[in-house]
């Protein structure tokens, strides 16, 4: 960055750090508060960020971090949209020493000396806690639950599945009967609940891997004549600020947070790794959950 245009990328001799990030996409309010965060920490650490959007697609992904290791940028960030196929262009960031950082999202590898440290959330953790709920809530009748999970092959969508059937596990009364990808996305949580409430008539509970899944199924629920939160009883992991007030309106039943403001955390590691300091290779980002009482209550106050 900085005056220097000769070089190419990099410090450019002005310290400054250039740092090229590659996003998921823009499927979700969690995502558009995620790429505001790090937009605005870049900007407040004095980070050149150089942005690009995937669109959901990992070929996407690939070609972005290509071109900045070819503009030979400082540090390389990126939040992969699923967890496997990475190695091959992670090992040409590696070549051409470019430290690479992981955030939100794990890649699935052998070898993890490709990246310096992962920074996010624990995905299991907060499938665990949902299925929790629900075996303290919905343990003591029959329930039947169509799982709406993520997108297909993705570290969130992977875990919280996991972390959710190991904790209902043993509890006869709870059954998913149903489970299918809606990709993140409201438009793909309506489409699948209308689906499978036409197929599972019997469903009277809905565990959404997010908010917007969530939100795209009460649309369903109602348009098949019945009330969300009440006979049709929904868990869902994210609480941004639509899903929150749904909570608090009574169409949510229970949220699990997952942060996504993690631009602040992002871009003090990129200047320690830059700086050659070591990082711890996993930072967990901290949680917590909301009930529709403590929805009600938080809402005032948040910020996405
Ligand atoms: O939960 C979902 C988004 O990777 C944690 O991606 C993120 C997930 C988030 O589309 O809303």
């Amino acid at each position: 960055g900085g005056d220097d245009s000769s070089a190419s990328g990099g410090s450019g001799g002005d310290g400054t750090i250039t740092m090229g990030f590659s996003q998921v996409g823009a499927e979700s309010g969690w995502r558009t508060a995620n790429t505001a965060s790090i937009q605005q920490s870049a900007e407040d650490a004095g980070i050149e960020l150089q942005f690009s959007d995937a669109q959901g697609e990992q070929e996407n992904q690939i070609s972005a971090i290509r071109s900045f290791i070819q503009q030979r940028v400082d540090v390389i960030a990126f939040s992969p949209v699923v967890e496997t196929g990475w190695d091959s262009v992670l090992l040409e960031a590696q070549r051409a020493g470019i430290p690479v950082i992981l955030t939100d999202r794990a890649v699935d590898s052998e070898d993890d000396s490709l990246y310096e440290t992962f920074l996010g959330s624990d995905f299991v953790e907060e499938g665990k806690k949902a299925g929790e709920w629900a075996v303290e809530n919905w343990g003591s009748q029959p329930t039947f639950v169509a799982e709406l999970q993520g997108t297909t092959g993705a570290a969130p969508a992977i875990d919280r599945q996991q972390g959710f059937a190991d904790a209902i596990e043993g509890t006869d009364n709870i059954e998913v009967v149903a489970s299918q990808s809606g990709d993140f996305t409201r438009a793909g949580g309506r489409e699948v609940m209308e689906a499978m409430l036409n197929s599972n008539p019997e469903i009277n509970a809905v565990y959404a891997h997010n908010d917007d899944m969530a939100l795209g199924a009460i649309e369903a629920i109602e348009a098949a004549g019945k009330t969300p939160g009440v006979d049709i009883q929904i868990i869902s992991v994210d609480a941004v600020r639509d899903g929150m007030q749904a909570l608090a309106d009574g169409q949510i039943n229970f949220i699990v947070e997952c942060n996504p403001l993690l631009g602040d955390q992002l871009m003090e590691l990129a200047e320690q790794v830059v700086a050659g300091e070591e990082v711890p290779k996993r930072v967990v980002t901290e949680e917590t959950t909301f009930t529709q009482e403590q929805a009600v209550e938080a809402l005032p106050d948040r910020q996405y």
